[in-house]
């Protein structure tokens, strides 16, 4: 018998070990409708990982890397239909489509139901029913929150371990009568006698990513990929437990959480919301570049913040690992990211080397002479196409990121001193903005636009309006989110973070960025440590607090005034073009859009204008020059 014949068998007779018969019953009544040749329970342990990385390489779904560059590590190639999240197939099934919102699709719960149904009918014959239970945060925090994903994929298995906290000790925590996140996924692809299974099983007519947000469900139907597949991650974390958020009073965003140490040793939190393509997981385990600072990673994607006894939002990072970006990723842009994922990692549409490594587009300033490419055919430099698909990822361990915060497990999560917000913005969004208040930052998040870059949508620079980066995660009217934002912020006794907004994709006349980026934006992550100390000037301008030039740390930059300047800039003609932009985004909310964020955008209006009539006087909000420019006053006292 093989060593792999000999797991399968294992597998057949593993047993639940649960006492809670609500879970024993859903899984029988699944297993009911889904028909699977097996059931397995998900103990959660190391070898149980292994079992299914050499299931994945015996299947053909998955490759063993070279163990000498990248030990215990597996390169896995989708089907070319099923590289990314559905946001046009996934679903809120909501009570009333009104509660959904403008922002999401949504069917009738009951009819969805029913559709699924008929799809999960035998959906999983000849293969295994996987039953994972996991904990998204620290097993047993009072923020951590227990889920259970069915599933007929070893992939998606493998993933979870890495991502989620899994297992035995899950159920324990759980017991007889704990409440859970009920997960159903297949890839729908069932396996009729004897018929050769695919290297990437799924379904390439029907993909559904459902949820129930009312009973706490997610059935996902048809796609084998990251956020449709691993269930833990968007369809729990974000989605449902937005919608849990609410009911209970605490926030789950699509948040990093990073640490920023000063050079005296003292430590601020931060979390920060970016769409896409914003450099969100760089920022996490950024290397500042001004000395005596330094950054550790609590978490790259999702923070979830609880009030505690002190009125401060305490944030726990819900995952245990991190699905990353690949394309792009490099030892010069996320070193830190590259270290992570040198063993123990699962890599999705990398391209190969010859040699047994991975490879995406930017990995290494050379491209290699030959590859094999994401689906499997030969390429060299010379191939008009990439390598790696440009949504291709790496699962890795967070524990594995050399710049892990040691607090990053800690039940009961860390103190958050502020919040960013920011988007990709060529022209108007200054460098960063403070907030004036709770309110305003709400506002800020609540505006957040980014243009697109081609990975994202296939057009470049179109202006897409991605409220707190929730956009394709919010489990419920967007209208009623911005709501409970503001309901968060007058919580008697609240302690809140600071708000500001930041954005470090301006550019000049000839498109050129007007900041470096990457390390450097550590000198505005310290702007904002110390404007939360106290110690650190601003200036009130219309649209928000922000730094004089002078006030920014840009020693040993090199940057001159004028870029500063302009990067500081308050572009008032282009801010009063952006006031009808922001109506019509705010008109799709109608009675749902909190009265507070409409006079944040009245208020701004006024302010703007305020500004223009005084020109050539200096007001409160600096000089305005003739232009129509803000110039910066000295300091105020
Ligand atoms: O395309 C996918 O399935 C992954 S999406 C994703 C993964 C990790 C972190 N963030 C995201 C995202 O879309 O925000
Ligand atoms: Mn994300």
């Amino acid at each position: 018998m093989s060593s792999v014949t000999s797991d399968v068998e294992a597998i057949n007779e593993r047993k639940s070990g649960t006492r809670n018969e609500r879970l024993s019953a859903w899984v029988e009544e699944v297993a009911q409708l889904c028909k699977p040749d097996r059931v397995y329970w998900c103990d959660g342990s190391r070898e149980e990982y292994q079992a299914m990385l050499r299931l994945m390489v015996l299947t053909g779904t998955a490759i063993w890397l070279d163990e000498s560059k990248r030990p215990n590590s597996v390169l896995v190639r989708s089907s070319p239909g099923d590289v990314a999240r559905v946001e046009d197939r996934t679903f809120i099934c909501a009570r009333t489509k009104e509660e959904a919102g403008p922002t999401n699709n949504w069917e009738d719960p009951a009819k969805m139901k029913q559709k699924l149904q008929g799809l999960y009918a035998g959906a999983m014959a000849g293969r295994t029913l996987y039953v994972i239970p996991y904990s998204m945060g620290p097993i047993g925090s009072p923020i951590a929150n227990i889920g259970v994903e069915i599933t007929d994929s070893p992939y998606v298995v493998a993933n979870m371990h890495t991502m989620a906290r899994v297992g035995a000790r899950v159920l324990e925590v759980l017991g007889s009568d704990g409440d859970f996140v009920r997960g159903l996924h297949s890839v729908g692809a069932p396996l009729a006698t004897n018929q050769a299974d695919s290297t990437w099983p799924n379904n390439a007519q029907e993909k559904y990513i459902c949820h129930f947000p009312d009973t706490r469900e997610i059935w996902s139907y048809g796609s084998g990929y990251g956020g449709n597949a691993l269930l833990g991650k968007k369809c729990h974390a974000l989605r449902i437990a937005s919608v849990q958020a609410r009911d209970e009073g605490w926030m789950a965003e699509h948040m990093l959480i990073l640490k920023l140490t000063n050079p005296s040793g003292r430590s601020k939190y931060f979390t920060g919301a970016f769409p896409s393509a914003c450099g969100k997981t760089n920022l996490a385990m950024l290397i500042p570049t001004i000395p005596g600072w330094k950054v550790e990673t609590i978490g790259d994607d999702i923070a979830w913040m609880k009030f505690g006894l002190d009125g401060r939002l305490y944030a726990i990072n819900p995952e245990y690992g991190f699905f990353g970006v690949a394309p792009g990723t490099s030892m010069k842009s996320n070193p830190n990211a590259m270290l992570a994922a040198t063993k123990n990692s699962i890599f999705t549409n990398c391209a190969m080397t010859a040699d047994g490594d991975v490879w995406w587009e930017q990995m290494t300033a050379e491209k290699p002479a030959e590859l094999v490419d994401w689906l499997r055919r030969p390429w060299t430099p010379a191939s008009a196409r990439k390598a790696a698909h440009p949504n291709a990822r790496f699962t890795a361990p967070a524990s594995q990121c050399p710049v892990i915060a040691p607090e990053w497990e800690d039940p009961k999560g860390v103190p958050i001193d502020a919040i960013l917000f920011g988007g990709r913005r060529s022209g108007v969004v200054p460098l960063v903005t403070e907030s004036f208040s709770w309110q305003h930052g709400t506002f800020l998040g609540a505006t957040a636009s980014s243009e697109t870059t081609a990975a994202a949508t296939g057009q470049v620079g179109q202006l897409r309006r991605d409220p707190m980066a929730m956009l394709p995660f919010c489990g419920y009217n967007m209208g009623d989110y911005f709501a409970h934002y503001l309901k968060i912020g007058a919580r008697p006794g609240a302690k809140l973070p600071k708000i500001f907004y930041v954005n470090w994709f301006r550019t000049d006349d000839q498109g050129k960025f007007l900041w470096p980026g990457y390390g450097e934006n550590s000198r505005v992550l310290k702007w904002a440590f110390e404007r939360c100390e106290g110690t650190a000037h601003a200036v009130d301008t219309p649209i928000g607090r922000l730094p004089r030039p002078a006030d920014l740390d840009t020693s040993g930059l090199g940057i001159p005034e004028d870029r500063l300047r302009q990067l500081l800039d308050v572009d008032v003609d282009g801010w009063l073009a952006e006031i009808p932009l922001i109506r019509e985004h705010f008109d799709k909310f109608g009675t749902h859009l909190p009265e507070g964020l409409n006079r944040e955008l009245e208020d701004l209006d006024k302010r703007l204008r305020v500004s223009i009539s005084r020109v050539g006087k200096v007001s409160r909000f600096g000089k305005v020059s003739p232009l129509g420019k803000r110039e910066t006053l000295p300091p105020d006292k």
